[in-house]
């Protein structure tokens, strides 16, 4: 495949994230931070506004122009986008700081929960594509002290092999490219599915066009999307890479870490085949 055929639509996918969100996030509520922190967060951010607009003498076309565009962004539905293409890496590394076990990456605004449960050896649901390349994923999920983790879930979500979702491009079926599979006994799993590719934010709503105005490029690194819970356990989200791909050292949405790079090989049949293993820290009690 060739990134360039890659066209999303805005409308299939940004603004879908937004009905996504409202419906399923684990959303935090303003009143549950206490005041003193609202405002000295608030005031860090509105002081970085306005120093950026002492520091490049901002006109007032220009501030127009920025109303504008916010408003786009909320009546397109693209602010989980945005936040999660933009920000949400700040988030992830700070609280990864206090975190061990596997290195976590953002969620981005694809998830979706109650995805069918698959066996610990399992084919994730997809269309048909003669042009994809099967993948095998096989991996262990481990407690930190080596312990396999049976009855754990691998959540897995991913685009297909031209960069689309399902639930989010109106020409995929319901489930494709995810699902939650369970681990054995002895905490393993191995999922065949097929090469995602790199993902492009679509350039057709206001979070690409600003990548336009700005001249900045809209490219994810193809990346497999990964969950991983078990009882007693602190769950990862996170993200894997492959070795050598486009884009994994600009990442638009900067949730690259050179640890959760894959680097499959061909078996000889034109399949590829690649083993990543999961340690969860224990839950705080
Ligand atoms: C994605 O597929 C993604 O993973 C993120 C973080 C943002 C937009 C699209
Ligand atoms: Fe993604």
């Amino acid at each position: 495949m060739t990134t360039t055929q890659n066209t999303p639509t805005a409308a299939g996918a940004g603004a879908n994230a937004s009905k996504n969100f409202k419906a399923t996030a684990a959303s935090g509520d303003l009143a549950d931070t206490p005041p003193e922190r609202v405002a000295a967060i608030v005031t860090a951010v509105l002081k970085g506004v306005h120093d950026a607009i002492a520091e490049h003498d901002v006109t007032y076309p220009e501030f127009q122009a920025a109303k504008g565009w916010l408003m786009a962004v909320g009546e397109g539905g693209e602010w989980p986008l945005f936040m999660d293409v933009f920000v949400e890496h700040a988030v992830e590394e700070q609280v990864a700081k206090s975190q061990s076990g596997t290195k976590g990456s953002i969620l981005g605004p694809y998830y979706l929960p109650d995805q069918t449960r698959l066996e610990s050896v399992c084919e994730l649901p997809h269309q048909d594509d003669p042009n994809a390349t099967p993948l095998v994923f096989d991996g262990q999920v481990r407690d930190i002290d080596g312990t396999g983790l049976g009855g754990a879930t691998v959540e897995i979500w991913q685009s297909d092999a031209d960069g689309y979702y399902s639930g989010f491009a109106e020409h995929l079926p319901e489930g494709n490219l995810r699902g939650v599979v369970v681990t054995d006994d002895e905490g393993r799993f191995s999922i065949t599915t097929i090469q995602p590719a790199p993902y492009q934010i679509p350039t057709d709503g206001p979070t690409g066009q600003l990548i336009e105005a700005a001249g900045w490029h809209p490219w994810r690194p193809a990346h497999l999307h990964i969950l991983v819970k078990a009882e007693g356990h602190r769950p990862i989200t996170t993200q894997l890479y492959f070795a050598g791909g486009e884009w994994l050292d600009s990442d638009v949405a900067e949730a690259t870490k050179p640890e959760l790079i894959l680097d499959p090989q061909d078996d000889g049949t034109g399949t590829r085949r690649t083993t990543y293993d999961f340690e969860l820290e224990p839950a705080k009690a």
